[in-house]
């Protein structure tokens, strides 16, 4: 019979050998204890440009103070709503005015961008934009106004670049941009927790069917020298989202500014997204104990783009991108 196989004989007498010894040395491999099985997951995770987050910082902080019920307040909105829809984005805006704990009724508007909208699984990724009236905290004039660089514009940056990326490369799961309204309108030095946060919620008992599998809040994400401990309500509320996010910053070089230090709980947007939504959300939040909490800019005029930081942009920025990038559908 004439052999057309391009094997020839003498190697063909001796594949089953070969098939053994190859059986023979992944068990050998098992009993090691080597992985044999599952190759690691590679994900083209994007770029984050923070000198594009930088310029929408930039950009909001020159509308000037986004205080509710200003025109500066509804110009920078409407920009975030352009740059959203320029960037391809499904956007979806809820108007609703709320009553501030010393009785001035305020304009507010949330600003939620979908995209991958029909992906089942989702994240959410959120922050505030609004700024607070006073400079409260300002030792020479706390009735003053202040430019909210750091408190309300960081974050916005950060989640307008995050959607650039998101046009650019399509994630594997959905993920939802949520920017929220009047956050910072509250009472300070031990007044009602509730006096803050007035747009997350409301967003959380009026949200309909709306889901995410977790979601990562955005608080003062943009000074040099930042730190991002592990904060009391993320922990108790969304441990495995903690963890995860944590893990990746160190991984991929950014364990410097998320440190694994326990710290206590704060009222913030993710709390009532926690409680009242039922989504597990952490907060990604500045700290500075020595100064009292919060850096000494809070809430002082010294919020301005002088205490920004690229670099903080870009630790915070490509640890969401990686974290997101990474999620399995
Ligand atoms: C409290 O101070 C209790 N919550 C507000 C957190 C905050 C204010 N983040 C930015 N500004
Ligand atoms: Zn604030």
């Amino acid at each position: 019979m004439k052999n057309n196989n391009a094997m020839p004989d003498a190697l063909r007498a001796l594949a089953p050998f070969v098939l053994l010894l190859l059986v023979f040395s992944c068990k050998e491999a098992e009993k090691a204890g080597r992985e044999v099985t599952k190759p690691a997951r590679v994900v083209a995770v994007p770029d984050f440009n923070a000198d594009s987050a930088y310029s929408f910082v930039q950009e909001q902080v020159d509308f000037g103070p986004r205080v509710p019920n200003t025109a500066a307040h509804v110009a920078a909105g409407d920009r975030i709503i352009a740059r959203l829809e320029a960037y391809g984005a499904t956007v979806k805006t809820q108007a609703f005015a709320a009553v501030t704990y010393d009785g001035v009724t305020l304009q507010l508007r949330n600003i939620m961008a979908s995209f991958n909208p029909t992906a089942r699984k989702r994240l959410l990724l959120a922050t505030h934009w609004d700024t607070r009236p006073w400079a409260s905290k300002d030792k020479d004039d706390p009735k003053a106004r202040f430019d909210g660089a750091n408190d309300g514009a960081s974050g916005v940056g950060v989640l307008l670049e995050i959607a650039r990326q998101l046009q650019a490369n399509k994630p594997a799961v959905g993920v939802d941009l949520l920017f929220f309204d009047g956050e910072d309108w509250g009472q300070e030095n031990g007044g009602k927790p509730e006096s803050w946060c007035l747009g997350s919620q409301y967003w959380a008992q009026n949200k309909g069917n709306y889901a995410a599998y977790y979601g990562i809040l955005l608080d003062m994400v943009g000074a040099k020298n930042a730190r991002f401990p592990y904060e009391g309500y993320s922990r108790k509320m969304a441990r495995k989202v903690l963890t995860n996010v944590w893990t990746t910053a160190s991984k991929i070089g950014y364990g410097k500014y998320f440190i694994p230090r326990k710290e206590g709980a704060i009222t913030d947007d993710h709390y009532y997204v926690n409680k009242m939504a039922k989504i597990p959300m952490i907060d990604v939040l500045h700290w500075e104990p020595e100064a009292g909490y919060f850096g000494t800019w809070h809430h002082t005029r010294q919020d301005n783009m002088d205490i920004i930081d690229k670099n903080t942009l870009k630790a915070v920025g490509q640890t969401m991108l990686h974290v997101v990038y990474y999620e399995e559908p």
